[in-house]
């Protein structure tokens, strides 16, 4: 069976997701990245040696084990194109979505961590929230004339960008960005979104209390 690596609010969520939206249950093992621990009781390094997640082990003959937020999430829903999650590989449209997903993974996920995590020097706090700010600022006006970031249709991008909604964890201030607002309201309420908080705090708990028995 397939098996997806999670952590607790993390980007994983967007995995799940689009697992969800697509009708595919992989298994779920918890990481807990503060104590390095799964709730399957494997090693968690030997499955990424890098020590993140998500990670899509693959049921295949090779065993493959995908990494990177946008190529698991971009993989699952190319699987399902009448799903409309994402456009048709090789088309222009396709292209602007990768490169919004790029986007994404290091102008939004990867600025805030330094920052959740508190490793910056208040200077570096300061420039980075700006950097933040600015690309928050460029969703939230792309969403002034459409329900979601491509249109009318829930995508990829959605998921990713709605599992790294971590500015309070970060400290960013973009509560006065409206549309986005509006838009977390309507990813919020999406089934696929609640049954992956569902299933992420069940397994969280199953793997709490392995810890404590
Ligand atoms: N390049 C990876 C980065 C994934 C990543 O940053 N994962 C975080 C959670 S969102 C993580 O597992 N952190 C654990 C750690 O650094 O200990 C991706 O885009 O998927």
């Amino acid at each position: 069976m397939t098996k997806l690596y999670i952590a607790d609010q993390t980007c994983s969520q967007a995995v799940q997701i689009i697992a969800n939206e697509i009708g595919q249950n992989p298994e779920l093992v918890h990481f807990n990245v503060f104590d390095q621990t799964t709730s399957s009781g494997e090693s968690f390094a030997e499955v990424n040696p890098l020590g993140y997640v998500p990670v899509l082990a693959l049921d295949n003959d090779s065993q493959d084990k995908l990494t990177e937020t946008m190529v698991i999430t971009s993989y699952l829903a190319d699987q399902h194109p009448e799903s409309g999650l994402i456009p048709a590989r090789g088309t222009l449209e396709r292209v602007k979505v990768d490169q919004l997903l790029t986007f994404i993974a290091t102008e939004i996920a990867q600025k805030h961590i330094p920052l959740m995590r508190k490793l910056m020097t208040d200077f570096g706090t300061e420039w980075t929230r700006a950097k933040l700010v600015a690309a928050y600022t460029t969703l939230d006006t792309r969403l002034a004339d459409r329900p979601y970031l491509l249109g009318d249709n829930f995508s990829v991008a959605d998921a990713y960008v709605w599992a790294t909604l971590w500015h309070e964890r970060s400290g960013t201030e973009i509560g006065h960005l409206e549309n986005l607002a509006a838009w977390k309201a309507r990813v919020d309420a999406r089934p696929s979104v609640q049954k992956a908080l569902k299933d992420e705090a069940e397994v969280v708990a199953i793997h709490k209390a392995q810890a404590t028995a």
